[in-house]
């Protein structure tokens, strides 16, 4: 059955388009940890993101865009899959030796675009597992990005907080050595090797918590690692080495569609920038990230112009959760902060409940169709899958993409109407509809002391009007308790399966 959805039925769905026009070339630039306030172009003035500025000023800037969750793994399974992480167990932040939790046998956004003629890419951070359990580093690795609708990747297996410590080139680890095979751990140490918890001399930077791990490169990790010394990654050059492949493979596809998934691991931790960014900013570690993720979207630009690509080329910038200051390292981020807030106006950050944890900077430019603007219009990543697939004139079945709206017309900046209501996960489920949000009775913490984070736990739902109370600060669930209930009615029946807007 062909799926049918809210635009289509009000007749406002974009056309089909003909010619160049409906297969522009797609990069999307998916940074990690970025929050709502911590790009120029969303009120930053501590730090300056002159490329990031530029790529607004010449697209769309979208106010109240979401990733689908206020973690990394669970918003990365959503924008692939357009379903929601939450509907599937096992999809919280991985280890890095998790099992591949994509599922080769469906439809994914990579493989959709694939369908409609496109070349793919993926560069940068996976997080999303490889194998199928038990995986032997040493060998061919696989299912992984190739087995899910990639034509190539080169990625780095989970965080770059996290063990191993090496780039993979579609199934194969670059630049291992046989004669030192890689093993990994996350139960226990691997013989005597140091370990951040025995021997903080060897680090260059210590864990604030958690962190005190395999050490690669004078930081201490989460998991053990040993073997595989010359395919190790160099924190300071990782940047650099993501733009080179990304402009790598915008070379070799420039006579195809393509569409590149790029995903930075700025600004994560640990925040080890290139010597060209460390200190420059007044902001310690996070900020310097800040300003070699600015390169990077540069570079890339750059890249596009030079191969002539710029004009049919979308470009899309956006976050895979809210912004977190200290997330394990003690990297001066705190202590340097100053008045610079990460989230913008909003409350709490990666891991809450509140708007800070999944409400993001969302960018796109498309210089030979969409006219630059600034949109309010509510979208979600997992909508990505859907809008492209319209764009691209794919007819997608019921069950494919279940949790993807077409929001092409508000991505476009043809419309100011995007989702009608949104899901946020974070430890708990919140739904947006209209000015209001409601968070659901949970179990969780108030607040993160190690994080430092406000996180919106509570046994009892939450309501704001978030139209005008985007700080969530007043609570009116005991003033409103029908809207708590024609809210939560909502939310139970999304979580009981898929609902169609
Ligand atoms: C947490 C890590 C944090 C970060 C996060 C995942 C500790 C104490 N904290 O468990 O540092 O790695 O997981 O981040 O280990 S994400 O952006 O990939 O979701
Ligand atoms: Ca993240």
């Amino acid at each position: 059955m062909e799926r049918r959805t809210f635009l289509q039925t009000m007749g406002m769905a974009t056309g089909v388009m003909a010619g160049a026009e409906s297969r522009p070339n797609v990069v999307l630039i998916y940074a990690d940890d970025v929050g709502y306030g911590d790009l120029g172009c969303y009120g930053a003035t501590a730090v300056k993101t002159p490329h990031l500025d530029r790529l607004a000023g010449q697209g769309m800037r979208f106010t109240d865009a979401h990733s689908s969750s206020a973690t990394c793994t669970p918003s990365r399974y959503s924008m692939l899959t357009g379903e929601y992480a939450w509907r599937k167990k096992g999809t919280g932040v991985l280890p890095g030796d998790a099992r591949l939790i994509l599922d080769p046998e469906r439809l994914s956004w990579p493989g959709m675009m694939k369908r409609a003629g496109y070349r793919t890419g993926v560069v940068g951070k996976w997080h999303l597992g490889l194998g199928t359990g038990n995986l032997d580093w040493n060998g061919e690795i696989k299912p992984g990005p190739l087995e899910v609708g990639f034509d190539s990747a080169f990625v780095m297996p989970a965080t770059g907080d996290r063990v191993p410590c090496v780039y993979m080139k579609d199934r194969r680890v670059v630049g291992l050595d046989p004669k030192d095979p890689i093993r990994v751990d996350y139960t226990k140490p691997i013989g005597d090797e140091p370990t951040g918890k025995k021997n903080p001399e060897l680090l260059k930077m210590q864990p604030s918590h958690g962190h005190d791990m395999a050490i690669v490169n004078g930081v201490s990790r989460i998991g053990y690692m040993t073997g595989g010394k010359s395919a190790l990654w160099v924190d300071e050059d990782m940047a650099g080495r993501y733009v080179e492949e990304g402009g790598r493979f915008l070379e070799e596809s420039k006579k195809d569609p393509f569409f590149l998934y790029f995903a930075t691991h700025d600004i994560h931790v640990p925040r080890v920038p290139n010597k060209r960014f460390a200190g420059k900013t007044t902001m310690g570690a996070r900020g310097d990230a800040i300003a070699e993720l600015d390169w990077s979207v540069g570079q890339l630009l750059g890249r596009l112009d030079k191969l002539g690509l710029t004009k049919n080329t979308i470009v899309m910038f956006s976050s895979d959760n809210g912004p977190v200051v200290d997330d394990g390292y003690k990297d001066a981020a705190v202590e340097k902060l100053g008045s610079h807030r990460p989230a913008g106006a909003l409350r709490g950050g990666k891991y809450s409940n509140f708007e800070g944890g999944t409400r993001v900077p969302l960018l796109l430019k498309w210089p030979g169709r969409v006219k630059p603007g600034v949109s309010d219009a509510l979208v979600g990543q997992q909508d990505f899958f859907a809008s492209f697939a319209k764009l691209s004139g794919q007819v997608l079945k019921e069950w494919e993409a279940p949790d993807s709206v077409d929001v092409l017309p508000a991505l476009l900046g043809e419309s100011k109407r995007g989702r009608e209501w949104i899901v946020e996960h974070a430890r708990a489920l919140s739904i947006r509809k209209g000015e209001y949000k409601m968070i659901e009775a949970n179990a969780g913490v108030m607040s993160n002391p190690s994080t430092n984070t406000e996180m919106g736990g509570g046994g009892k739902a939450q309501l704001y009007k978030v139209s005008e109370d985007l700080g969530e600060k007043k609570d009116l669930a005991g003033l409103m308790p029908e809207k708590v209930a024609e809210l939560g009615a909502l939310l139970g029946k999304v979580k009981s399966g898929p609902v169609r807007q």
